[in-house]
């Protein structure tokens, strides 16, 4: 199936998502986040997938402003790039391969200010996690599984590691990405964990969106690197649990999947 075709069938089955989205967005609150205290940072190295799925996201085409770094190291060399090249004060770091179903803005900017209210230490929330109790919670197409994971949830959820495809972060806090961390795999969980530790707090909340992953049959060595790092740096604060695999004391779960 092509890429475009492929795009086309996820939307179409993540048109349930896109509904719900839609009748939510009819009662607005004035008082919330708006899309121009918005942007959006993005990774690129393939500008078809870019195209045919973040930019192809009414809220791009609409208002949000985006971001794109190109040939940069390491994811978090690359979103560090992108917070020193931007302003908004909420930062939404995208996977190239997500579209977001029209209205997403609207409900992020309803979830940052219900968590304001929750939570005023929040600093990050992300639509796909492992919460505090070692449990997968999120609402997400993913095109790679062909499935849905997930289903709505109306209170958002202390996280302590994200999916990588989309994490939302308040810039006021100051935090920063760990370019020590190589590659393109872990940053979501290296990122919450830097915010425990500081005495912020992480979430995950209803933030559906379509994931056009590829296929991965394997982890490669960049992940082992990524991993090997995490389970370093955060050896007094193990065991963790990535969307991934577990990251153990003893180091063995790596080449598992869970
Ligand atoms: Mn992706």
């Amino acid at each position: 199936m092509s890429d475009s075709r492929n795009r086309r069938c996820c939307i179409e089955r993540a048109a349930a998502i896109e509904k719900t989205l839609m009748q939510d967005s009819a009662t607005e609150d004035t008082s919330q986040t708006m899309p121009e205290e918005m942007c959006i940072v993005v990774a690129c190295n393939d500008d078809a997938f870019l195209r045919d799925n973040l930019f192809a996201s009414q809220m791009v085409r609409d208002d949000i402003r985006v971001h794109v770094e190109r040939g940069a190291a390491s994811a978090a060399a690359a979103y560090n790039r992108g917070l020193d090249a931007t302003t908004a004060p909420i930062v939404i770091f995208a996977h190239q391969d997500v579209y977001f179903p029209p209205g997403w803005d609207l409900l992020l900017g309803r979830t940052i200010t219900n968590l304001e209210r929750l939570d005023p230490d929040w600093t990050l929330v992300a639509p796909y996690g492992i919460s505090e109790r070692w449990q997968h919670v999120g609402d997400v197409w993913s095109t790679s599984l062909g499935r849905r994971l997930g289903t709505p949830f109306p209170v958002p959820v202390r996280a302590q590691s994200f999916d990588e495809l989309v994490i939302v972060m308040r810039r006021s806090a100051g935090l920063r990405f760990d370019e020590a961390l190589p590659g393109f795999h872990l940053y979501g969980t290296d990122i919450v964990q830097a915010a425990l530790v500081r005495g912020y707090s992480a979430y995950v909340a209803w933030l559906p969106v379509v994931h056009n992953d590829k296929f991965h049959a394997v982890l490669g060595e960049d992940f082992t690197a990524s991993y090997r790092y995490v389970w370093r740096k955060w050896r007094r604060r193990l065991p963790l649990r990535t969307p991934v695999q577990w990251v153990r004391w003893h180091g063995l779960s790596l080449g598992w999947c869970n």
